[in-house]
C-alpha cells in the first residue's frame, strides 16, 4: 500500500548507521510498505546518500529552523529537542498508517501485519509494563494530533526526559482500553527480558521479530571484525545479546559498508570494520581474565579485575551485570542447568 510507511528517525551519523540497518533489514524481509527517514541537519552528506538509497523519503528536521508550532514549544522547553524530532512523524500526513521504528531496531522477519492495528499501538515495556516502549508503535499521522502533542509536552513535559514520557503521558489509556493496541513483546524485544525471565527468553526468544537494542551501548559503538565475525567493545556494558548483535554487524558490514565507502570516497570515515590483531590479545596479565574476554579480543580491550562472588551480585542487581562475560547467556543457561536437574 502506497500510504503506507515504516518510518524512522536518525539525528547524527551514529543513528544514521542504525537507519540504515533497520531499512536495509525490512527491504531484506520483502516489506510493501514505503520507507522513510527523518534525519537531523547534522546527519553528513555521505550518510544522507547512503540513505536516499534505502528509504523512499529522507527528509530534514530542523525543529530550531521550523518557525512554527515546534519552535515555539523548542524555545519553552529545550530539554525535549530529540523529542519534538520523534514527535514530527505526525506530519507525514500523505500516509494514512505508519509503523515507526527507533534507529537502534532490527527487523528479523516480514511484519508488515502491524499495519492492521491502529493508532496508537505498541509493546509493553520491559522496565514497567503498564508503560508501552517508544521504540516500536503504530501511528496515524495527524496535523491536529501532531498539535496536541506538542501542546502537551509544553505543558506537562516528559516524566522520564523522553519521547516515551510524553507518548505515554498523552496515550495514557494504553495500558487498560483496547487490548488489540498492544503489540505482542516479539515486536520489540530487548535483551533485558533475557536475564530478567530467562525460561520465557528460551520458550519465546526464537519468534522474536523485531530486535530493540535498548541502554547506553548501541550496536554501533563496538567494532567488527567481518573476517573471523567477532564483535570487539565494552563487554561489560553489553545490553545485547551475542547472536542479535552478530546479526546486526553481519547485515552492517555486507550490505551498508559497501554504500558507504562508495559515497565516502577518498574523505576518511571510521566504518567500524577491522581486522583485529591477535598479537596484542596476549597483553593480558592473567590467564583467568583472557578466558573471560576471548571472544571478543580487540586492543582497546582493558581486563576488568575478577569480582567476588558478593561483588558480582551486587554489581547485578544495580542492572550492570557482565551479559558477555561471566554473567553471560551461556553462563546462566549452565547454572540454571545445574539447578533443573
Ligand atoms: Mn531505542
Amino acid at each position: 500500500m502506497a500510504d503506507q510507511a515504516f518510518v524512522t528517525l536518525a539525528t547524527n551519523d551514529n543513528y544514521a548507521r542504525g537507519a540504515m540497518v533497520l531499512g536495509k533489514s525490512l527491504r531484506n524481509h520483502n516489506t510493501s510498505k514505503k520507507l522513510v527517514a527523518l534525519i537531523g541537519p547534522q546527519v553528513s552528506e555521505p550518510c544522507q546518500s547512503v540513505l536516499k538509497m534505502i528509504f523512499d523519503e529522507v527528509r530534514v528536521v530542523d525543529v530550531m529552523d521550523s518557525g512554527d508550532t515546534a519552535h515555539l514549544a523548542m524555545m519553552k522547553r529545550p530539554d525535549l529537542g530529540c523529542t519534538f524530532t520523534k514527535l514530527h512523524c505526525w506530519t507525514l500526513t500523505h500516509y494514512s498508517k505508519c509503523v515507526f521504528m527507533d534507529a537502534d531496531t532490527l527487523v528479523l522477519s516480514n511484519i508488515d501485519e502491524l499495519f492492521d492495528r491502529e493508532e496508537l499501538s505498541a509493546a509493553p515495556d520491559p522496565g514497567w509494563p503498564d508503560c508501552f516502549n517508544s521504540g516500536v508503535f503504530v501511528f496515524s499521522p495527524s496535523v491536529e494530533t501532531y498539535g496536541k502533542l506538542l501542546q502537551y509536552s509544553t505543558e506537562h513535559g516528559s516524566f522520564d526526559g523522553g519521547d516515551q514520557g510524553v507518548l505515554n503521558g498523552f496515550f495514557n489509556n494504553w495500558a487498560t482500553a483496547d487490548i488489540s493496541k498492544h503489540l505482542p513483546f516479539i515486536y520489540n524485544l530487548s535483551s533485558i527480558a533475557i536475564y530478567t525471565y530467562l525460561p520465557a527468553f528460551k520458550q519465546y526468544g526464537g519468534n522474536a521479530k523485531v530486535v530493540h537494542f535498548l541502554g547506553k551501548t548501541k550496536p554501533w559503538s563496538y567494532t567488527y571484525d567481518p573476517k573471523a565475525k567477532q564483535i570487539a567493545g565494552s563487554t561489560h556494558e553489553a545490553t545485547t545479546h551475542p547472536t542479535f548483535l552478530l546479526d546486526w554487524w553481519t547485515l552492517y558490514s555486507s550490505d551498508i559498508v559497501p554504500m558507504l565507502h562508495e559515497q565516502y570516497g577518498d574523505q576518511p570515515f571510521h566504518s567500524g570494520c577491522v581486522e583485529f590483531q591477535h598479537s596484542e590479545m596476549v597483553t593480558f596479565e592473567s590467564e583467568q581474565v583472557f578466558a573471560q574476554v576471548e571472544n571478543f579480543p580487540s586492543q582497546e580491550q582493558v581486563p576488568e579485575p575478577q569480582l567476588s562472588s558478593d561483588e558480582r551480585k551486587e554489581k547485578w542487581e544495580q542492572g550492570q551485570a557482565d551479559y558477555m562475560g561471566v554473567d553471560s547467556f551461556d553462563n546462566i543457561k549452565k547454572k540454571l542447568d545445574t539447578f533443573l536437574k
